[in-house]
């Protein structure tokens, strides 16, 4: 399959701000792909590693109120949840995946702040490879991306 994702301007620069990396723990090596991922997205960027935190929770249920904190926090001008929930043998994924999606795009509503949705909802671990730096690219870094980009539009929009 062709490697799909954003193709950002390559003017945009992460700017000065800060950026949460919120990760959950499951899946180690594939977590780990993420965070490398998005982490080497911002520093391309411009971001320094100062400018870059990355904090962790229990599991991807977690992320939701963990990035609504940051978000509210004043601290970030973004906020990337990253996690890896691969189906299993009951539909508890499924309870998961709602409830991540739905709590974080609340959050960013809330808060004004883009909280970007780098979690991979896979039916196998062969899928979830592929996402985290393998044949389809890597999730963490195009949330990365996308939150750059949220950063300058909404900056363009309110001439912040
Ligand atoms: C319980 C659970 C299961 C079965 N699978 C995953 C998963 O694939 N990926 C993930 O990030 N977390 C999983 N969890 C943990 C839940 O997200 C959560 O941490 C616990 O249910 C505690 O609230």
């Amino acid at each position: 399959m062709q490697k799909t994702g954003p193709t950002l301007d390559n003017a945009l620069s992460a700017g000065d701000g800060r950026y949460a990396i919120v990760a959950a723990r499951w899946h180690a090596e594939l977590m780990d792909a993420l965070i490398t991922g998005a982490s080497e997205a911002l520093s391309s960027r411009g971001a320094k590693e100062s400018q870059i935190d990355v904090l962790r929770v229990p599991g991807s249920f977690e992320l939701p109120l963990a990035c609504d904190q940051a978000a509210q926090s004043g601290k970030y001008v973004a906020v990337i949840a990253l996690g890896v929930v691969i189906q299993g043998e009951t539909p508890h994924h499924d309870y998961i995946n709602m409830s991540v999606a739905q709590g974080l795009m609340q959050a960013g509503q809330k808060s004004g702040i883009p909280i970007l949705f780098g979690v991979l909802t896979c039916h196998t671990m062969e899928q979830a490879l592929d996402r985290a730096g393998g044949k389809v690219g890597n999730k963490g870094e195009e949330a990365a991306l996308a939150a750059i980009e949220m950063v300058n539009l909404l900056r363009t929009i309110t001439g912040n």
